[in-house]
């Protein structure tokens, strides 16, 4: 409640049409008749191209196999292991058109962690690549080269009669608080939410169809760049140019080799680009726009890339897993763009409502005061899978994402966000829940108490550090290093402790919540 009703914010672009009753794989190919012999997937590793047509047939022959030999039907859900290469895409879309969905998962990550995925996500299959195949146990494998050695594609009677409301892809996070969940994204709202960036006279974000050349470096397991590169991509008919991993001075030659003209990126590449010599070798003048997303970009980085490739536009878009996941993107990539102040994540997307709420009071705020960032349209989330109390505290009774994000917006319609309440990490745009490794280090028989909090950091942005108070009598027998191997044996990479604080107690509310922000302070300080 506000007085006078709530300020809600609006795109400075006009609303569209959203083709939100279509699934995901007819409204990915509906450019199919026009684009069949265009480029459509290219492996980076292997040159190989796929073609609009080659993709679609592949997608086609990927559900006939995961159906006919593997049994996956509609409501199932698969685990996508994998990193980057044309095979992802064919399974999404593939298990797509059964009416099934994919989650998708870090394939460094830990045996445990895996399993822990698979059990609440209720996966029944998982796809990956036979390097990682040893860190699964009892559930069905298969490898993604076998996806393609269906003779046949699906016949066009046996897709699955999908539903808009129907899940297609479910992604994990933490969300504001607590462990990671998988968040339940239908059609409608995958849909609904590419076509807020690429749909409509005046795309937001501008894939120029059999023209653009996009760079898909980024993990497609994180939803970032499967929504902005994979998918957005497919819509508009770009091409995608495929890495499996990201090494400098292979993208700086990709980039170089095929013509890359809109690369998707996170901060940390953004130094790289900005700062390492090794870039004044290659030729970058293909390039015309650099969207950075998934953590704050700052200004000094945006200008210091700006001076290294002049020509291209460079902006931000800022979004969540469960907001489906753009909630605000650069107008400079525009179809007919218009200027986006340094530091800023862009202008809210298109038939979507942004609010800006006073984290004290409730009330919805007006321009340029900061506040708890909410949005609202058809693309977030269903909510979380299997856990109804999660959703209600994240999607309020008017329907309203709560992103955890504080945030403003200015007398241009332009968000600015500069701070985060909610407990996650960003590590190089990784999200590292603190909840997580806080159950690990309890778990730990000399450890009585603790609690992770970021600390900031140069090149990722942010690092988990952990505050620890050691068990009674047990207190000489730990160290720093111990704990952190203890921890960096059970987790990710990207989850790793960088630093161990050792104090009598942790400071908590009266309530017995962790004050965060105090130890936030300190983990500064430090
Ligand atoms: P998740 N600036 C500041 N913080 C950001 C930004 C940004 N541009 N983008 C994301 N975040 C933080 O679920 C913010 O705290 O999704 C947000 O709540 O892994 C959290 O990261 C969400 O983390 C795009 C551009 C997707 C961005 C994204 C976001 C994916 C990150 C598609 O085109």
């Amino acid at each position: 409640p506000t007085p006078g009703g709530p300020t809600t914010f609006r795109s400075r672009l006009p609303d569209i049409d959203i083709a939100s009753h279509l699934p995901l794989h007819d409204y990915c190919f509906h450019r199919l008749p026009d684009l069949a012999a265009a480029p459509c997937l290219v492996s980076a590793s292997t040159g190989e191209v796929y073609s609009y047509a080659e993709t679609h047939s592949a997608c086609r022959r990927a559900a006939a196999y995961l159906s006919s030999r593997c049994g996956v039907a509609k409501g199932d859900v698969v685990l996508l292991l994998l990193h980057n290469c044309p095979e992802f895409a064919f399974a999404v879309l593939g298990i797509s058109m059964l009416g099934a969905a994919s989650t998708t998962a870090n394939p460094f990550c830990t045996p445990h962690e895996i399993a822990t995925q698979l059990r609440l996500s209720g996966a029944k299959l998982v796809v990956t690549q036979p390097q990682y195949a040893d860190k699964l146990a009892d559930v069905a494998v298969i490898t993604a080269d076998e996806l393609l050695s269906a003779e046949d594609e699906l016949p066009a009677e046996q897709l699955a009669d999908v539903g808009p409301d129907d899940a297609v892809v479910v992604p994990f996070s933490s969300g504001t608080t607590g462990l990671p969940k998988g968040v339940v994204l239908t059609h409608r709202s995958v849909v609904s939410n590419l076509a807020q960036q690429v749909d409509g006279e005046n795309p937001n974000l501008h894939f120029r169809p059999g023209e653009e050349v996009v760079l898909c470096v980024l993990p497609l397991f994180h939803i970032y760049s499967l929504s902005s590169v994979l998918l957005c991509g497919l819509r508009a008919g770009a091409a995608i140019v495929i890495m499996a991993r990201f090494e400098m001075e292979r993208m700086l030659d990709v980039i170089q080799r095929f013509r890359v003209t809109a690369a998707a990126v996170v901060p940390p590449l953004v130094l790289a680009l900005a700062k390492n010599p090794v870039v004044e070798k290659y030729d970058l003048s293909s390039l015309r726009m650099v969207l950075s997303g998934a953590a704050p970009l700052g200004k000094d980085l945006e200008a210091a890339l700006r001076s290294r490739v002049p020509h291209a536009v460079i902006g931000q878009g800022y979004g969540m897993t469960e907001a489906g996941p753009v909630i605000t993107m650069c107008p400079g990539f525009a179809k007919h763009p218009t200027m986006a102040k340094s530091g800023s994540s862009g202008i809210v997307v298109r038939n979507a409502e942004l609010k800006v709420m006073d984290p004290e009071t409730g009330f919805s705020l007006g321009r340029n005061l900061p506040g708890e960032i909410c949005i609202r349209g058809p693309q977030i989330m269903k909510g979380y899978l299997n856990d109804p109390d999660a959703t209600s505290a994240t999607i309020d009774v008017e329907g309203w994402l709560h992103t955890g994000d504080i945030g403003y917006v200015d007398d241009d319609d332009e968000i600015f966000i500069v701070d985060r309440v909610k407990e996650l990490i960003k590590f190089k745009g990784f999200q590292v829940p603190p909840a997580e490794l806080e159950g690990l280090l309890l778990s730990h028989p000399s450890i009585s108490d603790a609690a992770v909090v970021p600390q900031k950091d140069e090149a990722a942005g942010e690092v988990p550090v952990a505050f620890v108070v050691p068990s009674k009598d047990l207190e000489s027998e730990i160290t720093e290093e111990a704990i952190k191997v203890f921890i960096a044996k059970q987790v990710v990479f990207y989850k790793r402790l960088h630093k161990v604080y050792f104090i009598p107690a942790i400071p908590k509310s009266a309530t017995g919540k962790i004050l965060r922000k105090e130890l936030r302070a300190r983990a500064a300080a430090n």
